[in-house]
């Protein structure tokens, strides 16, 4: 039996001109599709681009290519939530979760001084926990994981079955998450949204899984935060090819 084919369709959008040229993040999207749903893919993505609560775009840009690599499966993290009362609260859950992970409290430490500095990037960065410092060289890109997806049908399952609303969100952050989590480098990721109306965030790592946070910023702020906490990088750069390149659908159970 012949594989199917999938394509790698990628969206970003942003305002006061493109990325590129200083504009203002707004969203970004990344979708698998095969030939027959691209049209149903690009239209998901130009919705989110459209409809934004960090505002309208002046600039979009979506495309697709054919993935010519095998496809990865990958189950997705298990799940819990910390119901916390206050931002202060829901930080001091995420430095002992980030701890418990294995990220040194000091250096910890170092990467929230940084985390202001970094809070308009609209990808990640990358945290070496050992020298304490940054060491992708994406500047204000920041390092975009991409090529992943997890079929609506097969996420739909995972959320009734925990009792999770089928937000599109959602979905993309916990598949995001296994990815980066997966690769052997990754001792954790910090993240909350950029959009001023999603406040919580989570602390994901291959030990503890995807451990949402319901309070990590104020309503309101379009600060986000999406650190990669990294060890023993000795080949920085096929870390971020994994990151950027290697395609991986998040399957949960058995089902195909
Ligand atoms: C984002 O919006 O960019 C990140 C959302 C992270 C949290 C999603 C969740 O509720 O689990
Ligand atoms: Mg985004
Ligand atoms: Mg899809
Ligand atoms: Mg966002």
């Amino acid at each position: 039996m012949q594989e199917e084919v999938f394509y790698s369709v990628r969206m970003r959008a942003s305002k006061n001109g493109p990325h590129e040229k200083g504009g203002k993040h707004i969203s970004g999207g990344e979708q698998l599709s095969t030939y027959a749903n691209l049209k149903h893919s690009v239209n998901t993505l130009l919705e989110k681009a459209i409809s934004h609560s960090r505002g309208n775009p002046d600039f979009m840009q979506i495309q697709f290519e054919m993935i010519d690599k095998p496809i990865k499966k990958i189950q997705p993290l298990p799940m819990g939530t910390h119901e916390v009362g206050s931002v202060e609260e829901g930080q001091s859950v995420a430095r002992s979760l980030l701890q418990k992970a294995g990220v040194p409290a000091e250096m910890i430490e170092k990467a929230y001084e940084q985390v202001t500095e970094y809070s308009d990037l609209r990808g990640a960065i990358l945290f070496d926990i050992r020298s304490g410092s940054r060491i992708d060289d994406r500047q204000q890109k920041g390092v975009r994981v991409s090529r992943m997806d997890w079929l609506t049908t097969n996420f739909e399952k995972w959320a009734d079955h925990y009792q999770m609303p089928r937000s599109p969100r959602v979905k993309e952050a916990l598949v995001l998450a296994t990815k980066v989590s997966t690769h052997p480098a990754t001792v954790a990721e910090l993240c909350w949204s950029d959009d001023p109306e999603y406040i919580t965030g989570y602390v994901a790592s291959k030990q503890l899984g995807y451990q949402r946070i319901t309070k990590l910023k104020e309503y309101g702020d379009e600060r986000g935060c999406r650190i990669f906490f990294v060890d023993g990088l000795s080949d920085r750069h096929s870390y971020i090819d994994y990151l950027e390149k290697q395609p991986l659908f998040v399957q949960w159970g058995e089902d195909e």
